[in-house]
């Protein structure tokens, strides 16, 4: 007998993406969610958070090269950094290329994350133990309460805006996360596909446009994300994203996959759709 087995994660019960699953490496439930890790012939190890794809060996660079440089270079000397979220270590990684980065904080509130990520996924979550790495396992929205004018940036990598990362998508943390930004400090967050998560997308953005003044989408493939098409959103007081800082951006597209000085340039275009549901969540407000 021929064993096909297939995992599939399917979007509002109307369409889903598939990978053939080759072995179950791990499942277990934590204090907060199920997690599993998967192994795919099409994109090697896949971690899931409550059947939902995380990230996977094979695709995970367009993720975390995007939440990590584009915020990064265009603040010019990030010394201070707190990652909410990113349990699995890829953020980190990024993160560690920029040689202006003195402290790392990672606030994550499900330890399991780690030790899972660790474990199963080391391409991913392989500087996790470097000396500048604080790693907090706390609930990000009680952190970030007292945290006042001190980081240089902020990623939210997190989940949907579901279970446990449901707090992290509200007005009130956005002012939180503003607040302890320094003046020309950055923020960039995951928010979602403008495709398949269109309410979700719209919602996040006119949040972010009641609290900072200068937000901006920006878009790249994640083959394995719902419409395979996913926004992160850059924030800020007064910092620009589209200027970057060259030198560092010279050195940091050494070693990435996907980012690069052209990318940069190309990623703050929007598409016409986008634009509209934009204008119209702003326009909501
Ligand atoms: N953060 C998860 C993005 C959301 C994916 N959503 C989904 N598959 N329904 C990624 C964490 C990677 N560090």
């Amino acid at each position: 007998m021929v064993l096909d087995v297939w995992f599939t994660e399917k979007h509002e019960d109307k369409q889903g993406i598939s990978l053939k699953v080759s072995g179950i490496l791990y499942s277990g439930q934590s204090k907060f969610q199920k997690i599993d890790v998967i192994e795919t012939e099409a994109y090697g190890r896949v971690l899931l958070l409550d059947g939902l794809v995380m990230t996977t060996e094979k695709d995970e660079f367009f993720y975390h090269e995007m939440i990590s440089h584009i915020p990064l270079l265009a603040h010019p000397n990030p010394e201070r950094v707190l990652i909410i979220g990113g349990g699995d270590g890829g953020t980190i990684r990024e993160t560690l290329k920029h040689p202006s980065v003195k402290k790392i904080e990672l606030c994550e509130i499900d330890g399991d994350v780690i030790d899972v990520s660790k474990q199963y996924l080391p391409s991913i979550a392989c500087k996790m133990d470097d000396p500048k790495v604080e790693t907090h396992i706390k609930d990000a929205v009680e952190y970030i309460k007292d945290k006042k004018n001190c980081f240089d940036a902020v990623l939210i990598d997190s989940t949907d805006p579901l279970g446990p990362g449901v707090g992290l998508f509200t007005e009130e943390f956005y002012t939180n996360v503003q607040d302890s930004l320094r003046e020309n400090g950055v923020m960039a967050a995951q928010t979602e596909s403008p495709i398949a998560c269109r309410k979700e997308f719209k919602l996040i953005n006119k949040l972010l446009n009641g609290v900072f003044s200068v937000v901006k989408p920006y878009f790249a493939p994640v083959p394995t994300y719902p419409g395979s098409y996913w926004s992160w959103t850059f924030c800020s007081k007064v910092t620009q994203p589209e200027i970057y800082d060259e030198n560092t951006a010279i050195e940091v597209e050494k070693s990435t996959k996907y980012y690069n000085r052209e990318i940069h340039r190309a990623v703050f275009a929007v598409p016409n759709y986008v634009k509209n549901l934009i204008t119209r969540s702003q326009t909501a407000k």
